[in-house]
């Protein structure tokens, strides 16, 4: 299996990130990316390549071309308001001020185009945004030319950032942008399977109302767990997309055997839509150690999730999200790939 990575990614330096009324240094680090490279080099797995350039307009069908623009200035605006720290949102419109006109200050702006204040805006991030998703294109062009599998090293991460707003560590959706990719170069249908332990309320949201891409999501409970505000059982999509948006929200303490049941369901409901091809949100935040997590999988669980995953027999794009124990972010997710080709 292809593994598609650049170093490009350590752009991405945000020093802080808001957690527990604290600022604190990022759970989501560069460290994450050398663990992953050092498990794929110590095990001989897969062949590591640099992404090339990708002609797409997919980008531009996903994401609010203003919001683009915003992510681009954003940094820029923060430091000639004289603000001494990193971008962070403080405030938005809301149940109270349901406002539809967007702010002219920066301020104003990173609440509109911002979900969740924990994920700060800071120099490089947007330029590191942008080659994260030219790795899930790249990622997404190998699957197109004929091979079955791909796994694009994703970072920063894509899934909670929705049309035109960033949060979750997440600034562009990479996973929507390769599937809306694979759309535009001929495949009818696609399915995106989101393993993280948090829900992909970005790639639901951007996809609710179409039947050509099937969402299914398994993560932590919003109820309890991040993001919160999306991600019930009950959300099943909207208009055309009534039907094909799969939600599988679990309690605390979920282990491999239960959270194993949901995945077989989805998987159940990926053989019905017939994809034409498969692209898996990749987090392993649902690793028992993992620090800001409540499910109970153990590493050699990544393996049979990764076969499980295999026996759809569909062409498939990893594309990397969460996974916050970064000593074991390696072997983990090295896992699910290995688990997948055997
Ligand atoms: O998959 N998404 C993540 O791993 C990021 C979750 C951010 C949680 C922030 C809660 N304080
Ligand atoms: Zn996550």
């Amino acid at each position: 299996m292809k593994v598609v990575y650049t170093e490009a990614h350590r752009k991405r330096a945000s020093k802080t990130e808001l957690y527990g009324g604290e600022l604190v240094s990022p759970f989501e680090c560069p460290e994450r990316m050398d663990y992953i490279l050092d498990r794929l080099n110590k095990t001989g797995f897969g062949e590591v390549i640099s992404p090339h350039e990708v002609q797409s307009t997919a980008l531009y069908k996903i994401h609010d071309k203003d919001y683009l623009s915003f992510l681009k200035s954003a940094w820029d605006e923060w430091k000639t308001a004289g603000f001494k720290g990193e971008a962070i949102a403080t405030v938005w419109q809301s149940r109270s001020m349901p406002s539809s006109y967007i702010p002219d200050f920066i301020e104003g702006k990173m609440g509109y185009y911002c979900l969740a204040a924990e994920t700060s805006i800071s120099n490089g991030t947007a330029d590191a945004a942008w080659e994260s998703l030219n790795v899930a294109l790249c990622g997404a062009e190998h699957i197109l030319s004929g091979d079955v599998s791909a796994f694009s090293l994703c970072r920063p991460p894509g899934h909670h950032a929705s049309n035109d707003q960033f949060g979750g560590y997440c600034f562009i959706n990479n996973a929507s942008v390769a599937a809306q990719h694979m759309r535009d170069k001929g495949l009818d249908k696609v399915a995106v399977l989101d393993v993280d332990f948090h829900h992909g309320n970005g790639t639901q949201a951007i996809f609710y109302n179409r039947s050509d891409v099937l969402f299914l999501s398994l993560h932590g409970d919003p109820m309890h767990a991040f993001p919160h505000f999306l991600g019930h059982a009950d959300e099943v999509g909207y208009s055309e997309g009534e039907g094909f948006n799969f939600n599988y929200p679990m309690p605390a303490g979920t282990s491999f055997s239960k959270w194993s049941e949901s995945l077989e369901l989805a998987l159940q409901q990926i053989s019905k839509f017939g994809a034409d091809a498969l692209i898996v949100s990749l987090g392993v935040d649902t690793f028992e150690k993992d620090p800001i997590s409540f499910f109970k999988l153990a590493s050699d669980d990544f393996i049979k999730m990764g076969a499980r995953i295999a026996s759809l027999k569909l062409p498939t794009l990893f594309v990397m999200e969460g996974g916050y124990a970064v000593k074991e972010i390696g072997i983990n997710t090295v896992n699910v790939l290995m688990g997948f080709e055997a």
